[in-house]
Order: structure tokens, then sequence, then C-alpha cells
């Protein structure tokens, strides 16, 4: 085994790799660019090495200086994680001339896998199962119409150099291939910088399933089993799972065969998936992924390995730890993939500080422990605080479950995915809530297309429980303007005036999302309060709870509970599995903070006044209610903005003051 190894990636990847380093007693060493210098996986490693700026090109993807780190650091040998180098043939090659293991299979294999067209040869060659097509040399347009015709339509082009979806053409109809290949022809030599293609029978509905394998340096290679990957959106993969749902245990070992026999046409070494498309039982061939793949928790999740120590013990000369008949399947896993982007604007990545970030309770990372197998999983490559940029994938976590049956994995992702909680950017938490419950995907009936099809259900906007994310907005307001301690109503903690019946507040809220105004009315009447927004009224107690961020109220009969992150004035609510942000209207700060320099307190609306709460000499604290006003049949209070000595009071109970008047002088402390 390796004494050092050097990971030439960053995010929840690096963390990965690092964890089995620190479990096996081998030292790691970070790279990072400049805007990594406090990332998590710089904090998870022994040692780091600066190597650029922060776009990729510039850092990650620089490999004679990620080459000249490990040398510089004495690792021995480079894991490149996924993405940025890990299928490069050159990187791999110059690790090789450099004396470095590149944790990965050999040049030669990826290499191999590298075109479409002379991988489906070598497949066809190994007797793994293929889609019916032509993937020959001879690209004489005659001659490809012909084999289209022949095979029937519909038909798919793909560039034999093409990969994840890029550059393929459905034809539907004989009159349509000639352009369809010539507009096919033009993208591949534009994206790829090479125009061949191959042709295949167009497959409608199929399912995305994969297959995990391993080799080793002595002629040893095995298959830990499948996973299906066909929720997919834009060819980016949403949920993953494994085992593959459905599969007979028959089509299950053929398909496992088919990909170790793939895997020893190339004469692969280390992990590698190789993917299939699948109708019913069929299966074929589609292409082989050289590297450790995101989704690969979920297959150790279900057979209790952990796949990086097998990587780094196969690139070690280590022969794989287990045979095949010694691997098994246990219970059922599901992965989903926390991103920051939004779903209601295509997707898009949103950027920012994660000013909050809560996931559900789990383990980062623990397996190889008899019995010890995690039922809730988060991979993370962020923490709070960390910044979500444009130079990287905006992946914030993979959340990924355990359980004895399908059902239990499903419920456990409920739940898991009801207690994230982010503030900052945007992310299809929700959006993954709605597909993990949508019928298809629950009933496993899985296929490339079920985003698609159930656009009106996983898009269209949720009933939320805004009375109930009101109340608890209402109480952490309270809770910390009243200072109230565990239990105690703040209305108490505040000055006897209060403690008149009959007395209101409002409290103005806008709804961030949706940028609807609510207000809310507190009748505090003799020990009672009531709650009352748009038309509705009940009787309304509140408490702060035991944890940092936690209340509760009771609305009528109705009990809730849930946790307020409060970023100025916007008040962020989770409760009943869902996130409302709510932004406190302050009125009175805001129309005090204009003044505050002049020490001048202003009516931020016309108005009676209906109370006046202070003398001129009283000394009041930052928040002293000093003055009450009515308008529009709402109370409003005027509070301090600063603490201070009162210096004149300029109005009295009864009198009506106009927009922007002063009410009275403040001397600040
Ligand atoms: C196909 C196909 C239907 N018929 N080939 C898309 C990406 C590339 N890896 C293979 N792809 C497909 N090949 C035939 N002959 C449908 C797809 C396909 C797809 C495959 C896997 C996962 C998601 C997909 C989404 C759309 C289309």
């Amino acid at each position: 085994m390796f004494n050092k190894i050097l990971i030439a990636n960053r995010g929840e990847i690096a963390c990965r790799v690092a964890a089995t380093c620190r479990r096996l007693g081998v030292k790691s060493v970070a790279v990072y660019s400049d805007a990594d210098a406090n990332a998590k996986h710089v904090a998870g490693c022994d040692e780091a090495v600066h190597i650029g700026e922060a776009a990729a090109a510039q850092s990650y993807l620089r490999y004679e200086r990620i080459i000249d780190a490990a040398r510089a650091t004495g690792a021995q040998a480079i894991h490149p994680g996924y993405g940025f180098l890990s299928e490069n043939e050159d990187f791999a090659r110059a690790c090789e001339a450099a004396g470095i293991v590149f944790i990965g299979p050999p040049v030669d294999a990826i290499a191999a896998m590298g075109s479409k067209a002379a991988a489906k040869a070598l497949m066809h060659a190994a007797a793994v199962p293929l889609v019916p097509g032509y993937h020959g040399d001879d690209q004489d347009p005659t001659l490809l119409q012909r084999e289209a015709d022949a095979m029937g339509y519909p038909v798919l082009l793909k560039a034999s150099a093409g990969g994840g979806g890029k550059g393929m053409r459905v034809v539907e109809r004989s009159e349509d291939f000639a352009a369809a290949l010539a507009s096919c022809k033009r993208e591949a030599a534009s994206s790829f910088g090479n125009d061949r293609v191959l042709i295949e029978k167009y497959l409608s509905r199929p399912r995305h399933v994969e297959v995990q394998v391993f080799a080793d340096k002595h002629g040893g290679a095995v298959y830990l089993f499948d996973r299906d990957c066909s929720v997919q959106r834009r060819h980016q993969k949403v949920l993953e799972e494994a085992p593959a749902p459905g599969l007979e245990d028959g089509v299950r070992r053929a398909m496992g065969e088919a990909a170790v026999a793939a895997a020893r046409a190339v004469n692969y070494e280390g992990a590698g998936t190789v993917e299939f498309i699948m109708t019913g039982t069929d299966f074929y061939f589609m292409e082989m992924n050289t590297r450790l793949q995101v989704e690969h928790p979920v297959t150790e999740m279900i057979t209790g390995l952990d796949l990086v120590e097998w990587q780094l013990r196969v690139a070690a000369g280590e022969p794989l730890p287990l045979g095949q008949s010694q691997l098994s399947i246990t219970g059922h896993a599901l992965e989903a993939r926390i991103y920051a982007e939004n779903p209601a604007r295509g997707f898009l990545p949103s950027t920012g500080t994660l000013k909050h970030l809560r996931m559900p309770q789990g383990v980062e990372f623990r397996l190889g422990h008899a019995g010890q197998r995690a039922s809730v999983r988060i991979d993370s490559g962020v923490r709070e605080g960390d910044t979500i940029t444009p130079f990287y994938d905006p992946m914030i976590a993979k959340l990924i479950v355990h359980g004895a049956t399908r059902e239990d994995a499903l419920a456990r992702m409920k739940r898991a995915l009801e207690a994230c909680e982010v503030v900052g950017p945007h992310t299809n938490v929700e959006f993954l809530q709605r597909l993990v419950i949508c019928e298809p995907f629950a009933s496993a009936d899985l296929d490339t297309g079920l985003i698609e099809r159930n656009h009106d259900a996983l898009f269209s906007p949720q009933q939320k429980p805004v009375r109930e994310a009101l109340a608890l907005a209402c109480a952490a307001l309270l809770g910390r303007e009243g200072g109230a301690e565990h239990g105690a109503s703040p209305w108490h903690a505040l000055s006897h005036w209060r403690l008149n019946s009959g007395f209101a507040q409002t409290l103005s809220w806008r709804d961030v999302e949706s940028d609807t105004a609510f207000t809310v009315a507190h009748t505090h009447d003799g020990g009672d309060e009531t709650l009352a927004y748009a038309g509705h009224e009940a009787r309304y107690t509140w408490w702060c709870g035991e944890g940092k961020d936690e209340y509760g109220a009771t609305i009528g009969d109705k009990r809730v509970r849930g946790r307020v992150f409060i970023d100025g004035d916007v008040f962020h609510v989770f409760c009943l599995g869902t996130a409302m942000a709510f932004e406190w209207q302050n009125l009175l700060a805001h129309a005090a903070d204009a003044e505050h320099g002049e020490g001048r307190l202003t009516a931020p609306m016309p108005g009676k006044v209906i109370a006046v709460l202070v003398e001129p000499g009283a000394v009041v604290e930052k928040g002293a209610p000093l003055i009450v006003m009515e308008a529009m049949k709402m109370e409003h209070t005027i509070g301090a903005p600063a603490a201070g000595k009162v210096t004149e009071v300029l109005y009295g109970v009864g009198d009506q003051v106009a927009d922007g008047a002063q009410l009275l002088v403040l001397e600040a402390a």
C-alpha cells in the first residue's frame, strides 16, 4: 500500500478519497486553486499545494503542476477523482513518465473506450450485446443511408467521438436521413474535431443501467452489481439507485458477466463502469467510463465495501480483496444529488455563500466495519459559510440512504430531504422531494423520459403551509425582540402597557419567493394571543425550542414545530418538510434608520397616536417601544432605534400625525 497519495481534485470527491486515506493510514496531499484556499478538501488532507488560479484550466487541469506537486511532496500515486483529468490519456501517460502511479486504468484502456465506434468493434468481438446498428469505418453517405434503411426507422445517429448525449440525432423517416446526417456530422466536427458517426436502431423509453466493475493486475475481474441511473435531466443524473429495480437474477448475472467481459476486452485495471441501455430484459452496451463515478456510494451501501480502498489496493498491485462468489447485495440504496441551481430558471447554476447549511443526521463516510452500515450518508465538499462559485460544478452534497428494501430506502430519502436546510443559493431540494414522491418513481417505473413526462407534477407550484410558517417567523421575531426565555411569552417580558387588554400589534411580512405581502395581527387580551392573517383568526401561543433556531407554536389546536434561520430582516422558516422565507417589513426601524443621525423619530405612515409609552427624560434600551400609532386599522409600535434618552415627546394620545412627522427626539447613549 502507498504511504502518501496526491488527490488531483476538489469538492466532495476529494473529501471522499481523503476519508479513505485517513481510515487506511495513507497520507494525503490536496491541491487547490485560488478559490479553494479555505476549502473543505484542503482541510481534510494532511498537506496541500497551491496550483493556480480559480479557473479549472489554470489549476485543476494543469497536470504538469499537479505532477510537480506530487514530486515535491513525495506522493507515490495520484487519485484523479472524477471529471477534470480522470479520463485524460495524456495525464495518465505523464504520470507514468514521472514514475507516479495513476490510480485508474492503463492508458490503452482509456484510449480504447474513448472512441465509441472502436469500442463497439471491440465489444462485438468480446460478445458483449450491442444495439443493432452500423459502426463501420466507411462513412459514405449512400452506404450509411442504405444501412439505416435496412435496420428500419427510427434510427439514432451518434457522433463516434461524442458522449453524454452530445451529437445525437433521432431520424424518424428515410427521407429525413440525409439532412440529419449532414447536421450530425457538422456538429460532431465542431464539437469533437471528428465527424465520424455511427447509426443505431433507436430504442424508445430505455432505462440507463450500469454495472460497476473492478479488475486487478493479476487477471482478476469482478462486477459489483448494477445501478439504475435512468432519472436524468438533459443527460445529467438526478437520482441513482442500486441495485437496479426489477432485474431478475439471471439478467443481473448476464449483465454483470457482459460488463466483466467488456473490461477484460480492454485489459482493464481498477474501477470502471459499463453503461447499458435496457428495454424489458434486453440490455445493450453503450459506453464504458474509466473512472470512479459520482454515484459509486449506492454500490458501497449495498455491498458494504469501500471502493476507494479497492482502487488504492489494486493500483498498489494487490489482488482484488474479494472474488465474485464472496460478493452479495444487501438491501437497497438511493442517492440524490443536491445542487445549487434554480429549477424555476431551467436549472441555472445558482452561486453565493451558503449562509446556513444543515444536512440530515447522518455519517460522512463509514464503511468497512461489519454491521455498521449507515442508513443515511452525506458526501459533501462544502461547509456552512463556503461559497458556491461559477468556477466549478455547483454540487452541494450527495444524499445517500440505505434500507432493507427500496420502500424503506425511499421513506428514509423523503425524511432526509425534508431535513436539508440551505440558505444562500437556490437549490433543487424541493424538486427532488417532488420527484421521489411522484408515482412512476415511487413504483420504480423508471426510464430516461421520466422527468419530461411528469413535467407538470414536478414543476407546478406547491401549496405551502404559509400560516404555520408565518406563526414560526413571528415566534422567532418576537422571541428575538423580547429576549424571552424558553416558554415565556415576550409580551410579558416587555413593558407593562402591553398587559392592558385589547392591545394589538401588527407584523408585516413579504413572502420572498412569491413577493406577496402578509400582515399578521397579534392581539393580546388577558393572556391569550390571537393570530390573524388573510381573514383567518386563531388563538395563538408560541415558544422557543430547546435547540438553537428552534421554535414552536400552536395555532388553534394545531401544533407546529420548526426552525428559523434569521438573515438580517429575512426569516427562513423550515417546517413541515418545506422551506419558506419571509422578509420582515421593519417600517419603523427603516423610518428611524434614515433619521437616526439626527436623533429624530418620525411616523412611518399617516395615522393616530394611540399610546405614548415614555416621558421626556426616559432612558430606553434599543428596541424599547416608545409610541403606538394606529393607521389603516392596524397598530404599529415605534421602537427605539438605539439605546438612549428621550428628550422630547412631540405628540400625545389622540393626535393625528402626518407621514414623516417627527414624533419624539432621542439622544443616543
Ligand atoms: C440511445 C437511446 C436510444 N436508442 N441509443 C444518450 C447518452 C448516451 N450515453 C446514450 N444515449 C442514448 N442512446 C439508442 N440506440 C437513448 C439514449 C438516451 C439516454 C440514455 C441514457 C440515459 C439518458 C438518456 C436520455 C436520452 C437518450
